[in-house]
């Protein structure tokens, strides 16, 4: 995308491609009130109001539409936009986009409406991201956090630390330039505010894993020696009958993987019973899927068989997950009550413990719960936090150390500097092309 062709006309499909009840076309730029004049047949608009007639092509009706105009800075881009709201078929939608191109507008690019609006001030780049990810989310947790970026909680934080960091700054820099009017600040202020400062920057960050883990979802292996009721298991997190489960030890020999909403997006792995020695090939080739499984997930759930305890083969796969993010089950308590301290006790057949073992797993990875998450951030924000943060820490051993304030105010600046890159204040044409990649057309 390039910066001189910002103020053309764009124009899109809004709504997914196929047939629906209403497709949506948007128009957006200085032509867009001009090319509906040609289009349509009631073009006398007003601020706030929709008009209802037809779309035509010279004489010919193509479409019976209501258009909604809105007029610039008042609309999702800044510029003039109009949204032409039509019957949604494939076809006709096609039809009027077509039309909307040949009079004058320009197909629209991955994002470039959002794009537009953050270039014309409508949101910053924090904003952006949010609407990306409310439109990418997996779960409807991460919609729900992500608005709150959408109406800017992670913009004004940003901001706030900005200022803090703006207000030191010109305390040092009025020192430094005014030595005879202006007392440079104390070093122990100093100290101290570059503390505060940091602190709330760690605050916002100490979201930054629960952030990604419901941006990308973890995987989740249910490991354990055969007929312990890894399948059942997997079967009852699912609530459906996925899994074949029989008595017969070695019955799962193929890795099944199914997607699990828990707030989270959870990737669950049904693997092939652990045992030393089988005498089947099939069976033995599973197993070491298993094994390979109990490497790549994230977190491990270890079953034994509580009616049975914990036996050498448990103990073999013990040894195997020991050093891994994992939660011991002890399943089958319809049948004992019996079950290891540090484990989770549970029956897949009746359903008994999976709702604990479901909160259980999300604490395991989670640091902070998605629904306390204050602040939710993706790994471009989270480098630039963590950027500003280097840079107070170096400002801070500066001030302890006693050097000079010339010096302290370089790192000082340079935190400015990588707040500026988060909020798109300070942003180079690569940086924003790709983030706008990840959007669809038509947004
Ligand atoms: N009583 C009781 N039986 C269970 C429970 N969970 C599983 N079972 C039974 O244990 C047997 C084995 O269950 P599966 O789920 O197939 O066990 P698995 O660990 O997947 O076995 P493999 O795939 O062979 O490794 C079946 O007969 C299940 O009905 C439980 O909580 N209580
Ligand atoms: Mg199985």
């Amino acid at each position: 995308m390039n910066i001189i062709d910002e103020f053309d006309t764009i124009a899109a499909v809004a709504t997914p491609f196929g047939n629906g009840g209403v497709g949506v076309i948007r128009i957006s730029g200085d032509k867009a009130f001009e090319i509906i004049g040609k289009l349509f047949t009631k073009p006398n608009f007003e601020p706030g109001k929709f008009n209802h007639g037809w779309i035509v092509n010279n004489e010919t009706k193509i479409d019976e539409v209501i258009i909604l105009p809105f007029f610039a800075p008042n609309s999702y881009t800044g510029e003039n936009v109009i949204e032409i709201q039509c019957h949604g078929g494939v076809n006709v939608v096609k039809n009027i986009l077509n039309l909307v191109l040949k009079n004058g507008a320009r197909m629209a690019e991955k994002g470039e409406f959002t794009k537009r609006a953050f270039l014309n001030k409508k949101m910053d780049l924090s904003q952006a991201e949010a609407v990306a990810d409310i439109i990418h989310s997996k779960t409807s947790e991460f919609a729900k956090v992500s608005v709150k970026n959408l109406s800017g909680s992670l913009k004004e934080k940003t901001n706030e630390i900005r200022n803090d960091i703006f207000e030191i700054l010109s305390k040092i820099t009025a020192g430094i330039d005014f030595p005879e009017d202006v007392k440079e600040p104390e070093y122990e202020y100093l100290t101290e505010t570059f503390e505060n400062i940091i602190s709330k920057i760690d605050k916002v960050l100490s979201g930054a894993n629960t952030s990604n883990i419901l941006r990308q979802g973890i995987s989740v292996a249910i490991v354990g020696k055969p007929n312990v009721g890894k399948s059942s298991l997997f079967n009852a997190l699912l609530n459906l009958d996925r899994a074949i489960v029989t008595d017969i030890a070695g019955t799962t020999r193929d890795v099944l993987k199914e997607t699990l909403d828990l707030g989270i997006p959870v990737t669950l792995i049904d693997t092939a019973g652990i045992r030393n020695e089988s005498e089947n090939k099939v069976e033995s080739i599973g197993i070491e899927y298993s094994k390979q499984s109990l490497n790549d997930a994230d977190l491990i759930l270890f079953v034994y068989d509580a009616s049975d305890g914990i036996k050498q083969e448990d103990e073999e796969i013990l040894k195997l997950v020991k050093d891994k993010n994992y939660i011991m089950i002890a399943n089958k308590a319809d049948l004992t009550s019996n079950h290891e301290n540090n484990a989770i006790s549970i029956s897949a057949l009746t359903g008994e413990g999976i709702n604990e073992l479901k909160e259980t797993l999300i604490k395991k990875v989670c640091i902070i719960e998605p629904e306390n998450l204050e602040f939710v951030t993706n790994t471009r924000q989270q480098n630039c936090l963590q950027k500003a943060k280097s840079a107070l820490e170096q400002a801070l051993l500066a001030s302890q150390l006693r050097e000079l304030q010339d010096l302290i105010s370089i790192d000082v600046k340079s935190a400015i500097l990588a707040l500026d890159e988060l909020t798109g204040e300070l942003i180079t044409d690569d940086i924003l092309d790709n983030i706008f990649e990840h959007f669809c057309i038509g947004k």
